[in-house]
């Protein structure tokens, strides 16, 4: 047998640059790049192997955590074909990842995170940054990572390496099981020397498939839509992913069923569609919600069916709704009882498509469908038209959308912008809104911002941060400048947490520990970074402002004061956050009084008993 005498680290890196991933006829490599920040713990052994190899672009970012992000930002705008490597040192270095691991995980997105780990010898314990739990000394902060890891592993011993790899990358790439992947590395074994067999080092391509739908699932699913009077199909992150959005609209213009869109589905359907509802669940349009109410069979396509999008539970109340879950994943395709349809969502919505030709729904509900997509038109016209003076969130998204073009790319995590967002941003481009609100992790925007500007150099980013957010995580600013990488930010200065000062008032408890006192000068903080900043006091200097961005060379933060006071509305919609059941507080009670009559239209949805699903 062939070999080579390398670290493990330089294994490692030779066995990462040669994995390709594929699909239909795209054959790409599966790496990227790494991202990484270097300490004791990788400096080394990873960071050697690294330079030596020299055939991985790398990027120095600021923060652990945000690195993550950029990764798993990356892959999501990639559709899960392709993402970075992470490493960083071992202790907090470490641990600053576990939250990004996290977003990776929840939303479904392949990240491989190389943490270093303390010394598998035990020869100089405590080394710095040691966790050391008495009793436990196998135990390390990593530990921490197999909690949110779908694969999680310690190379012990240089020889552990070929098999714990072929593993990770089966699981990067299986979109049924996908998610953070962690090999922690010992950061003497990462330097220790082993003769490697020569193959682990060949180019290995990594096919995505494209499961089909079994037949007699199939075939229930078909005739469940025949038979149903009121259809609707939700369409979540899994038809981007698995670049079906043409093959949706093709399914809702023939048959005429109506789509609703989750978070992570939103552009799967372009706004101006006729079958096109917007929105779904706790922050839906009206007519998504009214539509979904009344639904009587409901194809619900790659979604997890988080509280959002079902609107805690309470958005079907249709006495004898079926749910059909057509899902890579079995596991998400067997939720709230639904019929399952495990397959590629491509393939299955173009099975669905011949099983149903011929079939349209009933003219009547056509028109009512046709007079909600009118309807809410006309309410986003409404609330985003620019208008004089200090403008509220609404007129901002409005400009926003206005100044961009349909391939631009809108990012955005957490706060009362993804709600408003979601409601109110007109997608022209099934990858033209990129929200994570898997996780709705404060600090994503910027650095996730970079990760999509990495993903697609030729497309416009357009970040759009709360105050909040930003303050909690802005550092990828000076990654984006150093790197060459622009972005355009947009940050809404609302002084503090405009989403949950509104939700605790909505509870009784008057916006309690959720805004600023302090004002921070953001556009001086922006610029402290090495962006160009600006403040726009009303639409038409924001409209102004986004023009010159668009043309500057690096990247610009624009500053833009909100009255949180001013937000959006809910339509028809539901959000379960539990109130104080005893309370002093007469607010609270009254908001507690609320809360039980909402949750009496909470559904347990668990689905047909007796001869199963058909
Ligand atoms: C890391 C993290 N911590 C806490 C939260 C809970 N949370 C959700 S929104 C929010 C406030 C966000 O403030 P800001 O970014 O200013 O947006 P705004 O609510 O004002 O629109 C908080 C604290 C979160 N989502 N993520
Ligand atoms: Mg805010």
């Amino acid at each position: 047998m062939s070999t080579r005498r390398m670290t493990m680290a330089q294994a490692l890196v030779a066995f990462l640059v040669v994995q390709r991933c594929q699909r239909d006829d795209v054959s790409e490599p599966l790496f990227a790049g790494v991202l990484g920040i270097f300490g004791h713990g990788n400096v080394a052994g990873v960071g050697q192997a690294l330079q030596q190899d020299g055939r991985l672009r790398y990027v120095l970012p600021r923060n652990e955590q945000a690195m993550v992000h950029t990764a798993v930002a990356y892959a999501k705008q990639r559709n899960r074909l392709q993402t970075w490597a992470c490493t960083s040192s071992i202790g907090p270095g470490a641990t600053n990842m576990v939250t990004g691991a996290a977003v990776a995980t929840v939303n479904r997105l392949p990240v491989l995170l190389l943490p270093g780990d303390v010394f598998a010898s035990r020869r100089v314990n405590p080394a710095l940054q040691q966790l050391e739990l008495p009793g436990r000394p196998e135990a390390t902060v990593n530990d921490s990572l197999a909690a949110v890891s779908r694969f999680f592993d310690r190379i012990n011993r240089a020889d552990q390496l070929p098999a714990s790899l072929m593993e990770a990358m089966r699981v990067l790439t299986d979109q049924a099981e996908t998610g953070a992947v962690t090999i922690a590395l010992p950061q003497d074994v990462q330097a220790e020397a082993f003769d490697y067999p020569a193959e682990l080092f060949e180019p290995r391509s990594w096919r995505i498939e494209r499961p089909p739908p079994a037949p007699q699932a199939l075939a229930d699913a078909a005739a469940l839509l025949r038979s149903a009077r009121r259809p609707l199909i939700v369409a979540g992150g899994g038809v981007l992913y698995s670049d079906a959005s043409a093959a949706l609209r093709e399914l809702a213009a023939v048959t005429g069923i109506p789509v609703a869109e989750t978070q992570a589905g939103k552009g799967s359907m372009p706004y101006d569609h006729p079958c096109a509802l917007g929105a779904l669940g706790a922050t839906g349009t009206r007519g998504a919600n009214l539509i979904a109410r009344d639904a009587d069979v409901v194809l619900a396509v790659g979604t997890r069916l988080g509280d959002f999008a079902t609107a805690s539970r309470t958005a079907f109340q249709h006495p004898e709704l079926r749910l059909i879950g057509l899902n890579v994943a079995g596991y998400d395709a067997h939720k709230l009882g639904a019929l399952p349809l495990v397959a590629d969502a491509r393939a299955g919505l173009g099975e669905l498509a011949a099983a149903l030709a011929g079939h349209h729904v009933d003219p009547g509900y056509g028109e009512v469908v046709a007079e909600h997509v009118r309807g809410w038109d006309e309410e986003v016209e409404r609330l985003t038209a620019a208008a004089e003076g200090p403008p509220t969130q609404a007129q901002v998204i409005g400009a926003v959308n206005r100044c961009s073009q349909p391939r631009d790319v809108v990012v955005c995590a957490a706060g009362s912008l993804p709600g408003d967002l979601h409601k109110l941003w007109r997608t022209r481009d099934p990858r033209g809104y990129h929200l994570e609100y898997g996780y709705s992790t404060m600090g994503y925007e910027v650095a996730g911002g970079l990760g999509v500007k990495l993903a697609v150099p030729d497309r416009e980013v357009l970040v759009m941060v709360g105050d909040g957010s930003w303050l909690m995580m802005s550092s990828e600013i000076a990654t984006a400048v150093s790197e060459g990488v622009r972005l355009t930010v947009v940050l809404i200065d609302n002084h503090g947490f405009g989403s949950i000062g509104g939700l605790s008032r909505s509870l009784g408890s008057d916006g309690f520990g959720t805004g600023y006192e302090q004002r921070v000068d953001f556009a001086a903080n922006a610029a402290s970074l090495g962006a160009i900043c600006e403040r726009a006091a009303t639409v038409a200097e924001l409209e102004a402002a986004l023009g010159r961005a668009r043309d500057a060379d690096r990247t610009s933060v624009i500053v833009v004061e909100c009255d949180a006071s001013r937000g959006v509305g809910s339509y028809e919609s539901w959000w379960d956050v539990p109130v104080a059941e005893v309370s002093e507080m007469p607010a609270v009670q009254r908001a507690r009084a609320g809360y039980e009559r909402e949750r009496e239209r909470q559904r347990p949805l668990l689905g047909p008993t007796g001869d199963g699903n058909g």
